[in-house]
C-alpha cells in the first residue's frame, strides 16, 4: 500500500495574475495592452471568489494551498502603498485559516509593477531594495497567519523568458542582462531570506520556513550517447540546481538561506546534440517521435520517473522538500487523473528512499491565464467556463480529493 505520511500538506496552487483579474498595475498588463496578442481580462475573477474556491479546496479535502500576492496591487506607484489591498490579501490568508488549509504564500510570481519595470526591472542593482522594502510591507502584516513564503516562483524561467528567449515582458534578448538579473534575484530571495527571519524573531512568533520555487526538468540523454549524457549532465547542473547554488552562495555565518526547498516539476527534455560546442551543448533538443511518451497539451513529454531521478539528487542539500508546482493541461482528464497519480507514485519511491517531502501542490486548482498561451490550456482540478465564470469540479479532482484524505494512494 502507497501511504503517506499524517502531517503530509496535500493542495493545489494559483498565482494572483492567473486567476484574480484585472490587474492593471502589472507590467503583464501593459505588455497585453501592447501587443494585443492575449488578454488576461477578468481572469477567473478570483480576487472576488476566493472564498467559493477555497470552499472548493476544503471540499476536496486538500489542507494546505499555495497562493501569490500581486506586488503591482500593494504597491501601484512607487513607494506608494496600498492599506486595502494589504487588507484584501489578510482576508484571503484568514480564509485560507477558517477552512484548515495551509497558506504557502509566494512574493513574486513573474509579474511586476509597471513603475518597478520602468526603472529597469531586476537588471537594475536597486530592484533588492524595492523588493524588498515591499517584502518587508506584506512580511510584517501577514506574518502571524503565514507560515510557509516562497520568495522567488521559477527564477530561470523568468529569466530565459524574460531576457533569454524575449518572449516576456521585458522581452529582452540579452545574456549580460540574463546574468545581471540572475544575480539580482539570488540576492533577493537571500536578503529576503533573512528578512522574513528578523520579522518572526522580533514579533516572538515561531520560525517561519522560507524557499524559493524552483522549477525542475529532467534532462535524459538520447540513445546514450557520451556527448549527449554530457550535455544532459550539465543542463541538470545550471538548469536544475544553477539558482539554487548560487541562492547558497549568499549564506551567512554557515546558515543556509532556505529552510525547504520547494521545486516545480512538469516534463523532460530528450536530449539529442549534434557536437560539443557551447550552442549545442546548451539548446539542442530531440523533438521527433521515436521515443513516444504521452504529451500534455502543450506538447511536453510526460514523464514521471524523471521526478525520482531529482529529488534524490536533491538529498545532498539535506532539506526538506516540497512540490510547490505539479501538473498536467489536458483535454482529458482521465490523464491527469494518470499524470497525478503517477507522480505520486514516484515522490512516495523517493520518500521511500529517504527523501523528506512535506507535501505536494497541483497546479492548479482552476484552469487560469497561462501568460504567452493564454486561455487555452486547461491546467485546472476545477474547470472555469469563460462566459459565466461558474466552476466545474473534474473528476481528476475527486480522486486526488480521497488522496488528501486518507493519505493513500489508489487508484
Ligand atoms: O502556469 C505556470 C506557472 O505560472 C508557473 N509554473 C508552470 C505553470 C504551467 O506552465
Amino acid at each position: 500500500m502507497i501511504k503517506f505520511p499524517k502531517n503530509f500538506l496535500w493542495g493545489a496552487a494559483t498565482s494572483s495574475y492567473q486567476v484574480e483579474g484585472n490587474n492593471k498595475n502589472a507590467d503583464w498588463w501593459q505588455w497585453e495592452k501592447r501587443t494585443g496578442k492575449i488578454q488576461s481580462g477578468n481572469a477567473c475573477r478570483h480576487y472576488e471568489l476566493y472564498e467559493e474556491d477555497f470552499d472548493i479546496a476544503r471540499n476536496l479535502s486538500h489542507n494546505a494551498h499555495r497562493i501569490s500576492i500581486e506586488w503591482s496591487r500593494i504597491e501601484p506607484k512607487e513607494g506608494k502603498f496600498s492599506h486595502k489591498e494589504l487588507q484584501h490579501y489578510l482576508d484571503v490568508i484568514l480564509a485560507l485559516r477558517r477552512r484548515n488549509l495551509e497558506p504557502v504564500v509566494t512574493l513574486h510570481h513573474f509579474t511586476n509593477p509597471a513603475w518597478f519595470s520602468k526603472k529597469g526591472g531586476w537588471a537594475n542593482l536597486r530592484s533588492t531594495k524595492y523588493f524588498l522594502r515591499y517584502s518587508e510591507f506584506i512580511v510584517k502584516a501577514l506574518s502571524k497567519h503565514v507560515h510557509y513564503w516562497i520568495t522567488i516562483n521559477e527564477p530561470t524561467i523568468y529569466i530565459s523568458h524574460a531576457y533569454i528567449f524575449g518572449v516576456w515582458p521585458p522581452q529582452e534578448k540579452s545574456l549580460i542582462k540574463a546574468a545581471q538579473v540572475e544575480e539580482n534575484l539570488a540576492f533577493a530571495h537571500a536578503q529576503a531570506y533573512r528578512l522574513i527571519h528578523k520579522i518572526y524573531k522580533k514579533f516572538k512568533l515561531l520560525a517561519p520556513a522560507v524557499s524559493i520555487a524552483q522549477n525542475v526538468m529532467a534532462f535524459v540523454p538520447f540513445a546514450n550517447s557520451p556527448k549527449n549524457r554530457v550535455a544532459a549532465y550539465l543542463r541538470d547542473k545550471a538548469y536544475n540546481l544553477g539558482f539554487i547554488e548560487r541562492v547558497m552562495h549568499h549564506n551567512i555565518l554557515r546558515r543556509k538561506p532556505l529552510d525547504f526547498i520547494g521545486i516545480n516539476y512538469y516534463s523532460r527534455q530528450m536530449v539529442s546534440v549534434k557536437d560539443f560546442g557551447i550552442g549545442s551543448m546548451a539548446m539542442d533538443v530531440c523533438y521527433d517521435k521515436h521515443h513516444r511518451v504521452a504529451k500534455n497539451s502543450l506538447g511536453w513529454d510526460i514523464y514521471p520517473q524523471g521526478l525520482l531521478d531529482i529529488l534524490l539528487e536533491l538529498k545532498t542539500y539535506d532539506l526538506p522538500v516540497m512540490i510547490t508546482e505539479n501538473g498536467i493541461c489536458t483535454a482529458n482528464d482521465n490523464q491527469r487523473w494518470k499524470y497525478i497519480y503517477d507522480h505520486l507514485k514516484y515522490i512516495h519511491c523517493a520518500m521511500e528512499e529517504g527523501v523528506v517531502v512535506i507535501g505536494y501542490l497541483y497546479w492548479s486548482l482552476l484552469d487560469n491565464f497561462e501568460w504567452d498561451k493564454g486561455f487555452k490550456p486547461r491546467f485546472g482540478l476545477v474547470d472555469i467556463n469563460y462566459k459565466t465564470y461558474k466552476r466545474r469540479v473534474r473528476t481528476s479532482a475527486k480522486k486526488f480529493a480521497k488522496v488528501c484524505k486518507t493519505g493513500i494512494l489508489a487508484r
